[in-house]
């Protein structure tokens, strides 16, 4: 595209959360956006709702279909081609289980999407962002990426699996001069507990009682920061907690 051409942001997992509420800031801010989901009147609307300010495309596909995510990336049309920016956010809990008894099924969704997904979106994106020379990938890790809970265990590892990959692609394409960094959350009030939690609303709504949760704009915000600065500073790993959580089991509810 032109110089003048405003820059492109990919990002999955725009329908809901975090990935939705970074849309919204790029959005403001005259970004043309690529917005991935499987919710395809989620999707919709967010083209309704964001397309009157900016150029916005979107893409339905699952993260754990290689062939699917090939396909649709190769699909975009001349003026979305182009991406910029990467922000690898779609992902979820399933379940929270000990070991013994946690769901072989959960446990695929998890790697399956959380891990190999961003690993297919990246590659699929990659080529292009090296041709142009030109690169930003923000994957969403968590705070379940630095430390472990109990019943946590394969999420947690899905993240540290998340951790090491920026690590690695940072080395990686550093020699492209493509700036790879993390944003890894804490306990952000999103759909993630009522994916986690199978639907389950009470349930899903207790995670964040009683304390001042993180709200997406939270992180979209810090997404757009980080994205914003100039091009020689990579903010490389960034770790976000409400001012009431001090780890993954610790809250302060008297706040
Ligand atoms: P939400 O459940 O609100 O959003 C998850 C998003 O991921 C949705 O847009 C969903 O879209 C998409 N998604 C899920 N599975 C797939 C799939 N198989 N293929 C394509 N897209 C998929 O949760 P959050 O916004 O909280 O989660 C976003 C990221 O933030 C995740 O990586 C999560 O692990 C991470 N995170 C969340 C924290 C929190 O406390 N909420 C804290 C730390 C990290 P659709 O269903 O339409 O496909
Ligand atoms: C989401 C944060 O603590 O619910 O990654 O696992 S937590």
């Amino acid at each position: 595209g032109g110089d003048q051409e405003a820059p492109t942001v990919f990002i999955t997992g725009a329908t809901s959360g975090i990935g939705k509420a970074t849309a919204e800031i790029f959005a403001k801010h005259g970004y043309g956006l690529v917005l991935c989901g499987r919710r395809q009147d989620r999707l919709n609307a967010l083209k309704t709702e964001l397309g009157s300010g900016t150029k916005v495309h979107v893409l339905n596909f699952d993260v754990r279909d290689k062939v699917a995510v090939q396909s649709a990336i190769a699909s975009l049309p001349q003026a979305f081609s182009n991406i910029s920016i990467l922000v690898n956010n779609a992902g979820n809990a399933h379940g929270m289980d000990t070991i013994q008894e946690g769901s072989v099924d959960d446990w695929d969704a998890m790697i399956d999407i959380n891990v190999k997904g961003l690993l297919y979106v990246s590659k699929a994106i990659l080529p292009k962002m090296i041709a142009n020379k030109e690169g930003h990938i923000i994957n969403i890790g968590s705070t379940a990426g630095k430390e472990v809970y109990p019943k946590g265990n394969v999420y947690c590892a899905s993240k540290h699996a998340v951790d090491a990959l920026n690590q690695g692609m940072r080395m990686d394409l550093n020699q492209h001069g493509i700036r790879v960094g993390a944003v890894n959350p804490g306990l952000v009030e999103t759909e993630f507990s009522n994916v986690r939690f199978k639907g389950d609303e009470e349930r899903a709504k207790t995670v964040y009682k009683g304390y001042q949760p993180l709200k997406p704009e939270d992180i979209g915000d810090i997404i757009y920061f980080v994205v914003t600065r100039p091009y020689h500073v990579n903010i490389a790993d960034l770790v976000v907690m409400p001012t009431a959580q001090a780890s993954s089991t610790q809250i302060n509810k008297n706040l």
